[in-house]
């Protein structure tokens, strides 16, 4: 039982509790308890074993309880009980944008259907909108909702997003009478995964007519769904929203704060200021009166971001830590995080040639690293056990051998300073060892370990796995730990913050695949692994010369993940990354 499969019940309830018109309070209890979960740098098994689970932030007696149930049973009763009031297919309602609890409720309890598709049809046929509180308007809606998830679902990659969200801002940036624009929201937190885009514009009320209309008017746009005077939404060719506020430029940094989230981050922030005799909201920071109310005729100078943190006792918290998982306690001491960033990194770290499932040739990539001003490419075919992507035999390995030695001495003669290091992307096998005999093993600089089949293993079968690839001394970096295709594949069942325990122990490191499919090593253990002081190195997996670019994602994370430059490999310069290869330094 892992902290994830906790943490997944525990929202299971939360959604539940919604749709049964439980106690709003009591539901939420459910779904803070599974963030913080998430975010234990223990397993939650210990937790259980010492019978202290109470000590853990936000986990009362009664839900305790129903851990301590579902670690025995596989379930909880309140669980049990919610499944028998609440109609299956009704959970996925929640999905749908602009539908809340209580309306879906309401159009189950009235028309009794269950099913999405059940939902559509009621909405065109007029049923709904004859409903109390609904009406064709809001039947429209759903509809559009419905088509929008069949078609993209609910959330988009971080590539995706930015694909959209920078030209918009760009364009947004140089309209007329815009003073401050910045990308708000879970992009701008560096989220792997994004609902809508949210911008946010300082403008005089005047201009924001003008703005709101090339906004709306802009070529992404395919759809309108809102235009207001202070918000308008949009959605663009790639199915996503994206919103835009405008407010006064006395409101921007606490509007920028507030819609750069998190929320639970927000919370605390407002409870810092109600300490302080102060109260925090989206229009700014202000004096409490004497009935304890946020008094608007007093606002509390602040004049950016950084002021209204300094108000509270902080320094400034930079918008990828903003997630309520220790950035208070640390901003509170500290000036500031080091953390690592794209001009850090020296050298190019996993990557696919022609010999396995990449589209050029050794030389093409490493001139493509080249003009990007990288130092080094750290070349990782495929092992031969991955035939489907055309891992390579004994013998082609050492034809790989010999081809970067040429190509290494042809740089030297050419005058280019540029190495080839000759690494692999060994499949760890079901039983954990690594795909070739010891004295090919011995004939690599590095060996990058990854699982590529049997991801599906039950959990101390996958640990199992795990631990005798880091104990093997020729694995020197664990490849994209969780198999995880982001929106499409599930993870493999791992213990991580046992596995960073153990790699951190061996010094083995565990990637932060760049590829944005992948982005794991997960964020959210960034704080164990800082406390273990695991090295990570961010891996383009670049199976064309476009992929490299990839990087960019991998160092968004790597940040959030609270990596400084001297726990990333790559960050150092192909002498050191050469002696590493020797292994005599770590
Ligand atoms: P997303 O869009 O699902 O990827 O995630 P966010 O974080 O961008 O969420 P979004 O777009 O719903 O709202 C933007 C920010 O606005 C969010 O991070 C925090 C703030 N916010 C929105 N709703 C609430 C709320 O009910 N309470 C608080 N405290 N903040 C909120
Ligand atoms: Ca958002
Ligand atoms: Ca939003
Ligand atoms: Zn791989």
């Amino acid at each position: 039982m892992t902290n994830q499969d906790v943490a997944e019940k525990l929202r299971e309830v939360y959604n539940l509790m919604q749709l049964a018109g439980e106690n709003r309070f009591r539901a939420i209890a459910f779904d803070r308890a599974a963030q913080t979960i998430e975010g234990l740098n223990d397993e939650i098994t210990a937790y259980i074993e010492n019978d202290n689970l109470t000590d853990i932030k936000g986990i009362g007696k009664s839900i305790a309880e129903d851990i301590k149930a579902f670690s025995a049973t596989g379930t909880m009763p309140v669980l049990e009980d919610l499944k028998e009031r609440v109609p299956k297919g009704l959970i996925e309602w929640l999905n749908i944008s602009g539908l809340g609890p209580k309306n879906i409720v309401k159009i189950y309890q009235k028309l009794g259907i269950t099913e999405i598709t059940e939902l559509k049809e009621a909405c065109q046929s007029g049923a709904v909108a004859e409903l109390p509180g609904l009406g064709q308007k809001s039947a429209d809606k759903i509809i559009k909702s419905i088509e929008y998830l069949e078609k993209f679902g609910e959330r988009a990659r971080l590539d995706q997003a930015l694909d959209i969200a920078e030209p918009y801002f760009e364009f947004v940036k140089g309209l007329k009478g815009v003073k401050q624009c910045e990308i708000a929201g879970s992009l701008r937190r560096s989220r792997e995964t994004i609902g809508d885009i949210d911008l946010i514009v300082a403008a005089d009320s005047a201009d924001a007519g003008t703005i709101f209309d090339a906004f709306v008017n802009h070529d992404l746009v395919v759809e309108v769904l809102g235009r207001g005077d202070t918000k308008s939404s949009v959605r663009t060719e790639n199915g996503r929203q994206v919103d835009l506020r405008i407010v006064k430029p006395e409101e921007y940094p606490a509007a920028l704060m507030y819609f750069t989230g998190s929320k639970e981050h927000n919370i605390v922030m407002r409870q810092r200021a109600r300490e302080r005799g102060m109260a925090l909201n989206e229009y700014g920071l202000f004096k409490l009166n004497e009935e304890k109310e946020t008094d608007f005729d007093q606002p509390v100078k602040t004049g950016s971001e950084a002021g209204i943190y300094s108000k509270l006792d902080l320094n400034f918290i930079p918008p990828e830590h903003r997630e309520d998982r220790g950035e208070f306690a640390y901003y509170a001491e500290h000036e500031s995080m080091e953390l690592v960033s794209d001009e850090d990194i020296k050298g190019v770290v996993h990557a696919h040639s022609t010999y396995s499932d990449g589209k050029y040739t050794i030389r093409q990539m490493a001139e493509a690293y080249m003009e990007r001003g990288y130092e080094y490419l750290a070349l990782t075919d495929h092992s031969r056990t991955a035939a489907y992507a055309g891992g390579l035999t004994i013998d082609e390995v050492k034809k790989q051998w010999e081809e970067i030695d040429q190509l290494n001495e042809a740089f030297i003669s050419e005058g280019k300073s540029f190495k080839i290091f000759k690494g692999m992307e060994s499949d760890i096998l079901s039983d954990g060892s690594l795909d070739y005999p010891d004295e090919i093993l011995a004939g690599f600089d590095f060996v990058i370990a990854s699982v590529h089949s049997g991801m599906e293993m039950p959990l101390e079968k996958m640990m199992a796995r795990f631990e005798a690839a880091i104990k093997n001394p020729y694995t020197r970096i664990l490849g994209h730990p969780t198999g995880r295709l982001l929106l499409k594949r599930e993870e493999s069942k791992l213990d991580l913050n046992k596995l960073i325990e153990l790699a951190a122990e061996h010094s083995t490191v565990i990637e932060i695949n760049a590829s944005p499919w992948r982005l794991d090593l997960d964020w959210r253990y960034g704080n164990k692994a800082r406390e273990t002081g695991l090295i990570t190195s961010i891996n383009p997996d670049a199976h064309s010369t476009e992929g490299i670019d990839d990087i960019r994602y991998g160092v968004m994370i790597a940040r959030k993940a609270k990596f400084e430059p001297a726990r990333v490999l790559n960050t150092k310069s192909v002498e050191e990354f050469e002696e590493w290869c020797r292994g005599s330094i770590q």
